[in-house]
């Protein structure tokens, strides 16, 4: 749809018309006639105003052309957003329970899931997503899969984009906590985590601070994705040891890099902190150097190596540092100042750092860094690991202004670099073939579009995939101070789409979106028709979670009450416009209940929902879905169990009882 709203005749008449902005009761044409222009001058638009309502704008029933798929921070939960109209469309649950879509409040199925992402100690009910990857076939979006890290715990996610539901989480075995992830190779054969706060490796082990420098270590993960499967097969994933620098972002070669990972590190001071004691805080011991460390991690080799040389850690095969530095899977380069983010351009070419302290972006030349490692080194880190000299891998430095954060690409040869303590997103030119192919002059900058406020992530259309698709960016910014109502002290985030669809100077901030679920951090956005959800479950009586139809999904007249003699009662229900079969259901108080539910619905959006009042139980039973929950009957009483989701007129009659009845006289 974008493209014929931006070729309107209408637009491009109201951008001629209109030379200067208005004021409010100021008179402008907008060139769409009487009416439009009485709208403008009520509302005091101005002619840029005008011309970014008529991007974004989308009629009821016209439907979003491109999808991000953005992160909630703390929230732990992936947000659905349709563009160019910044819709939210819907949040995906993943690490948090989330009750609208049944997740983890009762369901069997997802709280299987969540307690698989637990394993290892606590029963955990958030996460904090940073980084979602959508797969990819040869570099490019795919639509079928994302993945999602949490760096409070160390996990990652996995989503089937079927039908928009978390399917996986597997914990780290070597870290409590990550941030390098999730990243995936070209055709998603490996999800990339990545380490951030040194600690012991093996989730549990101990080790007084003092000894942060021989016993603290960083770390990376390869998950291996079986996508067959939809899953990552732990058995096959590996881990590798880092030396004890705090690892952040990273991101896998493709192309010319391809079989590489980047990853940024900072704190090679090893600073540890310490305020309390009179030690200079974190913030300032992890920032005394100038440079620090690029890894360069040869992923092709390691998958090889780490057959022969891999040890278990926690009962998950890693590969020591010290096998890394023989096998030459693991090299550095000096970068400079407290980097963040790493990204590689589209074709592999170059790998692109942003200094947190440092107003240049540096670019990394895939071919040099290649050429040093085969020419080998003699500078080698405290650790052993060689690094490469910084002049024989850097292509260029383009000075973009303070706090540059991360950068992203789009079809014209330009690269987008948000820049955090400037507040804005700068475009600057990429060189080598990029300059070539579209005439430019190489690494130079742009210009600069100011955002509201505090920039952190940014994402532009497939824009850290091979093949990027321009026209839209996204400023994930950090703070909204004066953009929306004071919500109390508590206020949402900001994005803001910008049209970067014209070369050259102009890159307009367009619309603002108020985020007001989490604190996104990164996001992804891929073209809507490469996504194929279903409508509708293939077939009735579907369990979301194996992939097929469930053996105890019920068919219209086979519902069920069987009790047991070990004290269970098991009911098989459907669920159907406007009834549950059965309507009343009654246990004895310290029952066991396994209750399976089929939803017999074939219309697309009947969806049921099934709660029990009193017992903390929600389930969310889209068309065809087989959902399952157990529980002790323990509370005695009348409960009602009822559809949550208002599905029809007579919803409200979607109702049954639950009677526990008690075993003592005290609930009589
Ligand atoms: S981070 S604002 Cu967790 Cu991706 Cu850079
Ligand atoms: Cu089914 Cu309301």
């Amino acid at each position: 749809m974008r493209p014929t709203l931006r070729s309107t005749a209408a637009l491009a008449a109201a951008a001629a018309l209109l030379g200067c902005p208005a004021e409010p009761g100021q008179r402008v044409s907008t060139g769409l006639g009487a009416k439009a222009d009485q709208i403008a001058y009520d509302r005091g638009l101005t002619p840029d105003d005008v011309a970014a309502a008529l991007k974004t704008y989308m009629p009821s029933g016209r439907i979003d052309d491109h999808i991000m798929f953005a992160s909630s921070g703390h929230a732990g939960q992936v947000l659905v957003i349709g563009l160019p109209s910044m819709r939210l469309l819907r949040t995906i649950a993943v690490f948090t329970p989330e009750p609208w879509q049944g997740w983890g409040v009762g369901g069997k199925e997802s709280m299987e899931v969540l307690a698989h992402g637990s394993a290892g100690g606590k029963h955990l009910t958030w996460g904090d997503t940073h980084h979602p990857s959508l797969s990819e076939t040869n570099g490019v979006y795919d639509g079928e899969f994302l993945f999602i890290g949490d760096k409070a715990n160390a996990r990652v996610a996995v989503i089937d984009l079927r039908d928009f539901e978390t399917k996986q989480i597997v914990k780290n075995p070597l870290a409590t906590s990550d941030h390098g992830g999730a990243f995936v190779t070209p055709n998603t054969e490996w999800v990339v985590e990545g380490g951030q706060y040194a600690a012991p490796l093996g989730v549990g082990t101990y080790a007084p601070i003092e000894e942060y420098d021989q016993r603290y270590r960083g770390y990376v993960t390869f998950w291996k994705f079986d996508r067959k499967k939809g899953r990552i097969d732990v058995e096959r994933s590996f881990g590798m040891e880092l030396p004890p620098y705090w690892q952040d972002l990273a991101d896998a070669g493709k192309g010319e890099s391809d079989g590489l990972i980047f990853m940024n590190s900072f704190n090679v001071e090893r600073a540890t902190g310490g305020v309390e004691s009179g030690n200079p805080p974190f913030e300032a011991g992890a920032s005394q150097r100038d440079m620090d460390y690029l890894h360069i991690i040869d992923l092709k080799k390691a998958a090889e190596v780490v057959q022969r040389r891999g040890v278990k850690i926690n009962g998950f095969t890693t590969i020591p540092l010290q096998a890394s530095i023989e096998e030459g899977l693991l090299h550095f380069a000096p970068e400079p100042k407290s980097p963040h983010g790493v990204d590689v351009t589209p074709g592999g070419e170059y790998a692109i750092v942003s200094g947190k302290l440092d107003p240049h972006v540096t670019i990394y030349s895939t071919k040099k860094i290649r050429e040093a490692i085969a020419r080998g080194t003699s500078n080698k880190d405290p650790y052993g690991v060689p690094v490469l000299d910084f002049d024989a891998v850097v292509e260029a430095q383009v000075e973009l202004g303070l706090g540059p954060l991360h950068t992203q690409f789009d079809d014209k040869g330009y690269a987008y670099t948000s820049l955090f303590l400037d507040t804005a997103v700068a475009r600057w030119t990429l060189g080598g073939e990029y300059a070539k192919k579209h005439g430019q002059a190489p690494w130079s900058l742009v210009t600069k579009t100011p955002v509201q406020y505090n920039i952190g992530h940014l994402a532009a259309v497939e824009g850290d995939s091979a093949s990027p698709g321009g026209g839209w960016l996204v400023a994930m910014n950090k703070w909204s101070i004066d953009r929306f109502f004071t919500t109390g002290p508590l206020l949402p985030q900001n994005f803001q789409l910008l049209d970067i669809s014209e070369p050259g100077e102009t890159m307009p901030v367009l619309y603002d979106m108020p985020i007001g679920v989490g604190e996104p951090h990164y996001a992804q956005i891929i073209r809507a028709d490469k996504l194929k959800p279903w409508e509708v479950y293939p077939e009735v009586g579907w369990n979301p979670m194996t992939g097929q139809r469930d053996p105890n999904a019920t068919e219209k007249g086979k519902e069920r009450i069987v009790r047991r003699d070990d004290g269970v009662v098991e009911i098989w229900s459907t669920v159907v416009r406007s009834h549950f079969t059965p309507e009343h259901v009654k246990v004895r108080q310290g029952d066991r209940v396994i209750w399976h539910l089929t939803s017999l619905e074939r219309a697309r959006d009947a969806t049921h929902g099934f709660c029990i009042g009193g017992y903390n139980i929600n389930l969310s039973l889209e068309p065809g879905e087989y959902a399952s929950i157990e529980f002790v009957a323990d509370q005695p009483g009348v409960f009602q169990f009822y559809c949550t989701e208002f599905c029809s007129a007579l919803h409200l009659e979607m109702v049954g009882y639950l009677l526990v009845e008690p075993t003592t006289d005290a609930g009589k």
